[in-house]
């Protein structure tokens, strides 16, 4: 299969990349660089040595003997050189990971709200708007976010998507079915709440194929292809604006910081592991919904835990100390989590556990760059509102 991978030199594109190239599907991946201009904008890098695009495809040719396209493209602002593309490269499907991810990122200033709803509700409507133009039959496959749902369960699993409703009427009652209603908790999550909306539209109006992957935090960095060669290693985020929480555990164990838990640590999130991550995107290409369905929606997680129980699980793995630190963050201080993931187990992953990947991911990732570690960038200090604090550690910070 001919798949494009737009954002595919990030965290999640450049591992799946791989992934599907050496499954033998011919990958194109189409990117704008702008992940490794935002390092530089926010003064830090990748804790891993990424390395440059050119490095990295000519690696994968070394070490697999198979080729990847690479397009600089950006897909938000460059509509034609899309559309050129699709004509062009004539995929089968297209795997959309080309959106900015970093929820704190998308609260630091006027600006970066700005940016992002610029950048990601414009990259998801030219795709759409794209495959349409192109009269083509393509499989889009979309990263979305668990944060769509919000956080709360009102005592129910939360569904794949959609909610099954009754509604009285002067009939009788009615049942429907609604897509679930949506509390997002920054403005990146509310991107993902507003790309839904452009899904069901296109697969309505247009006909077009299209999963929704409302993914859960991911943990780990490297997969079996990104290991196979230090030159394919792939980024590992530890800053306040991009680490995410599982990740920045592992990494501030490593370095010896305090492992920084917002507020009373009572946030229960959903994970995955980046190998099962590759899988699930694999599964969804391979079970791609009929012309004229629905939008087809999985959660691709796999479990769920309350922050400060992780800090305590990293704590006693390394040795670590857990430090309550002030939430930037306008959350919730606790919720329970409950999340169904029936489609992805149907179809044949496998998930791996945290208990049996964590001390891999410390030794062979955390721990071995731990010396590129800049302390500075470690707090999340970008706020929800001006009510917030910054994360930072009393002990760091001098207070204590
Ligand atoms: P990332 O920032 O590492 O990668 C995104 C890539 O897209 C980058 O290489 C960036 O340069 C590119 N990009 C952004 N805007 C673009 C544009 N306009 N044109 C072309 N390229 C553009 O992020 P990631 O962690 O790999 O996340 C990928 C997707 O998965 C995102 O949509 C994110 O919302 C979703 N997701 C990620 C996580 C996670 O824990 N990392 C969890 C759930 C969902
Ligand atoms: N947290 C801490 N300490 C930290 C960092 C985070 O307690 O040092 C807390 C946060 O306050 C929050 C929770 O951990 O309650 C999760 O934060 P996160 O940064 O790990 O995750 P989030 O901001 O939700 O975003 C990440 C990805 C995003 C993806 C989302 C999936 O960056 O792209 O969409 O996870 S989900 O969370 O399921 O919506």
């Amino acid at each position: 299969m001919k798949v494009l991978v737009l954002g595919g030199d990030g965290f999640c594109g450049w591992p799946a990349s791989l992934h599907l190239s050496a499954r033998g599907d011919e990958v194109v991946i189409v990117d704008n660089f702008s992940r490794r201009r935002i390092d530089e904008e926010l003064g830090v890098q990748s804790l891993t040595p990424i390395r440059s695009m050119v490095e990295r495809r000519a690696a994968w040719r070394e070490v697999s003997g198979r080729d990847i396209t690479v397009v600089e493209l950006d897909i938000a602002q460059d509509y034609h050189g899309l559309l050129e593309l699709l004509a062009t490269e004539r995929p089968d499907a297209i795997i959309h990971f080309a959106e900015q991810r970093a929820a704190p990122y998308s609260m630091k200033s006027a600006r970066h709200k700005r940016y992002t709803i610029d950048n990601n509700v414009n990259a998801t409507h030219n795709v759409l708007c794209a495959i349409v133009d192109s009269g083509q039959d393509i499989h889009l496959v979309h990263l979305g976010t668990m944060g769509v749902y919000g956080y709360g369960t009102a005592g129910m699993a939360i569904p794949e998507g959609y909610l099954d409703i009754q509604v009285p009427t002067d009939g009788g009652v009615v049942e429907t079915e609604i897509l679930y209603p949506t509390n997002p908790g920054s403005i990146y999550h509310m991107t993902k709440v507003l790309d839904q909306t452009l899904f069901a539209y296109y697969a309505k109006n247009d006909e077009l194929r299209i999963t929704d992957l409302h993914q859960g935090i991911i943990w780990g960095t490297n997969t079996r292809e990104t290991s196979l060669d230090e030159r394919l290693i792939n980024r590992f985020d530890y800053d306040g604006d991009y680490g995410t929480v599982l990740n920045r555990f592992l990494m501030q164990s490593a370095v010896g910081y305090p492992l920084t838990v917002h507020g009373t640590g009572g946030q229960t999130r959903a994970f995955i592991h980046i190998q099962d991550m590759v899988r699930c995107v694999e599964i969804a290409l391979d079970n791609p919904p009929t012309a004229g369905d629905r939008v087809k929606i999985f959660n691709q997680m796999t479990e769920t835990h309350r922050v400060r129980d992780l800090a305590q699980l990293v704590a006693k793995i390394t040795g670590a100390c857990v430090e309550m630190v002030p939430d930037p963050r306008k959350e919730a201080f606790e919720n329970d989590l409950v999340v169904r993931n029936d489609n992805f187990l149907a179809l044949g992953l496998n998930p791996i556990t945290l208990s049996e990947g964590l001390l891999r991911e410390i030794n062979e990732t955390a721990g071995r760059y731990a010396d590129r570690a800049d302390h500075s960038r470690i707090p999340a200090t970008s706020l929800w509102t001006r009510n917030q604090q910054a994360g930072i550690p009393a002990s760091i910070a001098g207070t204590k």
